[in-house]
């Protein structure tokens, strides 16, 4: 320190001054404290902008935000830049230590020349817009926005061709007209974070996970995991070959990615009547019910505050209730996709949500309620605390709560199910449902990043983009194109999170951490049985628990956080084996052998032959041969 001091000296006679800066940790406190007001403020005004587009998408609204974004980004640029003078690597104060650490990292607003950083900022916003304002045409007097429509038909639909339809439809005019804004908003944000110090945008993400080993743990989890998972493709590849027919389905053993009930194949719960076990059991499926009762989008929410409540933790604030977006408007473009928002002034926090009368969309409200008790619990952390322990751990609050919600006994208790049957049979039901919600998404949630950071790295350019896109689908979901892809063709933009820029494998750490954490509130609220009927509802031990490590944000390392909730410190995926233990036997008895999948995409080939793209290409080819051959004879 005294040396490092002397050098600077020696080196600028002018700074003198800033190395008296350095070592006081009094005046790196006032500095911190002075910029968390200052970012409150700016971070305010850029949330503000950015909601009014997201509720209502225009022009004017995007310019408004990308300005916003820039104003952010210089900020950001100016404390880190500021931070940087301090000597705070040798600070004495951890936790002041910690704080530098973030304001010092400042991700893409690193980058240095400020016209690439609003090209950067106008091609996600374009990205975005395209998203949010696709139809897809099924005729001509029939076009339909993905949010409710698309979204419904995959729900319901079970003819293969419309289905068809609607599957490539929307890859059309999604992903495929941004190919090319894509390759450049890879370019510009590697370029960006360079200037920040990480090898690439990939590199970034992973950093906020601070954990060397982050891609090795879950390539392990996934590998312990994967049995699971491969058994309930099994079992549902089975019973849609009974559906739809045999012959629709490759030789190579994956299941056509448009029949599993979902755009992208990634939960499949909307199957659950195809693939019920027990026929004659009462229905677990709750939206009829909330139809009946009248449910709204309001009530729906008002349950999930309601549950927060009575763990005793902290209700929506009014704001909540009269700000928030909780039904799609019919006026006005808006992006539907669900979204929970934090305005960093302590006191506005809202949901934007074209929330439907459906069970899924009950689960989707908690998700995000979830989002907003931990904005609540941390709101007066410095704002550089103001997130999840790890971006896991964000996602899996409502997530955790969500798990005793649909506990057949919970729905029970709130009037969506009458009585309740409590033998092996209905409980094999139920963890059905909640495979199709738990298991099936587990590749889906893996491969996301393997292919974005595999972009991130330059590993796979953009005459690759599809293809590696579907190397991993085939792969690890063994589910496959159903109509030939090229790299005309960019289906992963088909999906919210690539054209938004959110990161993904955070949902697949959430997917695992939920059930530690159900298991840990469960056997702190002492309910002894099996965990998938444990529901933590009014027991206020839990909610302390869960409370106690939302208030940190991330001003601790997560496994600190983790270790306070649940003694380990470790992602493990015992807790979520546990879980659907029964499940897994009665799939091994249903299936026997007759499991998996191979590693490749089937060649177009060997598809079904009456796909009709398979006779755009394959008709030119036989004519040619046809004209080749009587060529021949009369030569
Ligand atoms: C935010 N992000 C939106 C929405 C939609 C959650 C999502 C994944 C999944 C099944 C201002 C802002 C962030 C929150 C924050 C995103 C949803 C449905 C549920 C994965 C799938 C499941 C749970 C998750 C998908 C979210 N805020 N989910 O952007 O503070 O970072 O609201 O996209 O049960 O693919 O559907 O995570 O809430
Ligand atoms: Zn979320």
């Amino acid at each position: 320190m005294e040396m490092k001091c002397v050098l600077v000296f020696l080196l600028l006679t002018t700074t003198s001054v800033l190395c008296d800066l350095i070592t006081d940790e009094e005046a790196a406190k006032q500095f911190a404290d002075d910029v968390n007001i200052k970012a409150e403020e700016v971070n305010f005004r850029y949330v503000s902008a950015a909601w009014t587009y997201n509720t209502n998408i225009t022009q004017e609204n995007q310019e408004a935000m990308v300005a916003e974004s820039l104003r952010l980004a210089e900020f950001d640029q100016e404390v880190a830049h500021n931070a940087s003078a301090f000597f705070w690597t040798n600070f004495t104060d951890t936790n002041l230590r910690r704080i530098f650490s973030r304001l010092v990292d400042i991700g893409t607003a690193a980058m240095p020349d400020t016209e690439k950083l609003e090209r950067l900022n106008h091609i996600q916003s374009e990205m975005r817009t395209i998203y949010s304002t696709g139809e897809v045409c099924l005729s001509e007097s029939e076009c339909l926005p993905l949010d409710p429509d698309l979204t419904r038909l995959f729900a319901e639909s079970r003819d293969y061709d419309r289905l068809l339809a609607a599957w490539q439809g929307w890859r059309d005019v999604s992903g495929k007209k941004m190919k090319d804004l894509y390759e450049e908003f890879v370019a510009l944000s590697n370029e960006a974070i360079l200037a920040n110090g990480y090898e690439d945008t990939g590199a970034y993400w992973r950093s906020w996970y601070d954990t060397p080993t982050f891609e090795e743990d879950l390539v392990d989890l996934f590998e312990t995991l994967k049995p699971l998972y491969v058994n309930l493709h099994a079992y549902t590849r089975k019973k849609l070959r009974e559906l739809y027919g045999a012959d629709k389905f490759p030789s190579t053993g994956q299941i056509p990615a448009h029949l599993l009930g979902n755009m992208w194949a990634q939960t499949w719960n909307n199957l659950y009547d195809v693939l019920e076990p027990y026929q004659n059991k009462d229905s677990i499926d709750v939206t009829p019910e909330m139809i009946r009762q009248n449910f709204t989008a309001i009530k729906m929410f008002e349950v999930s505050d309601e549950f927060f409540e009575s763990l005793g933790m902290i209700k929506m604030p009014d704001s909540f209730w009269n700000y928030s977006m909780l039904s799609k408007p019919d006026d006005r473009d808006v992006v539907c996709h669900a979204s929970a928002w934090d305005f960093y002034n302590r006191q506005d926090f809202r949901v934007k949500q074209c929330t439907e009368i459906t069970m899924e969309d009950l689960i989707t409200v908690h998700h995000e309620m979830g989002h907003i008790e931990y904005f609540l619990q941390y709101k007066d952390q410095p704002v550089v605390y103001r997130g999840g322990a790890n971006p896991g751990f964000h996602e899996a609050v409502g997530d955790v709560i969500s798990l005793s919600v649909q506990t057949p006994e919970h729905l029970e208790k709130i009037g969506l199910i009458q009585n309740v049957t409590n033998d092996n049979e209905a409980d094999i039901n139920f963890l059905m449902r909640m495979a199709l919600q738990k298991i099936a998404f587990l590749p889906f949630g893996y491969l996301i990043d393997q292919w974005r950071w595999s972009v991130f790295s330059g590993e796979t350019p953009k005459d690759k983009y599809n293809e590696k896109w579907w190397d991993l689908r085939c792969k690890y979901q063994g589910v496959s194109p159903p109509v030939t892809r090229t790299e005309e063709d960019f289906d992963p933009a088909a999906k919210f999170h690539i054209p938004n820029n959110t990161p993904y494998i955070r949902y697949f750490v959430s997917f695992v951490i939920q059930f530690q954490f159900h298991r840990a509130l469960c056997n702190a609220s002492e309910q002894s049985g099996p965990l998938h009927h444990c529901d933590i509802y009014r027991n206020q031990l839990a909610g302390t628990k869960l409370s106690d490590m939302l208030k940190l944000g991330s001003s601790l390392p997560w496994p600190e956080a983790m270790m306070m909730v649940s003694g380990e410190d470790k992602m493990n995926g015992t807790a979520l084996m546990e879980y659907f233990q029964p499940l897994t036997e009665w799939l091994q008895e249903q299936n026997g052998n007759d499991i998996g999948w191979e590693d490749a995409c089937p060649k177009p080939d060997t598809k079904d032959p009456s796909s009709s793209n398979m006779n755009v290409i394959s008709l030119p080819l036989f004519m040619a041969a046809v004209l080749y051959s009587l060529l021949k004879i009369r030569n």
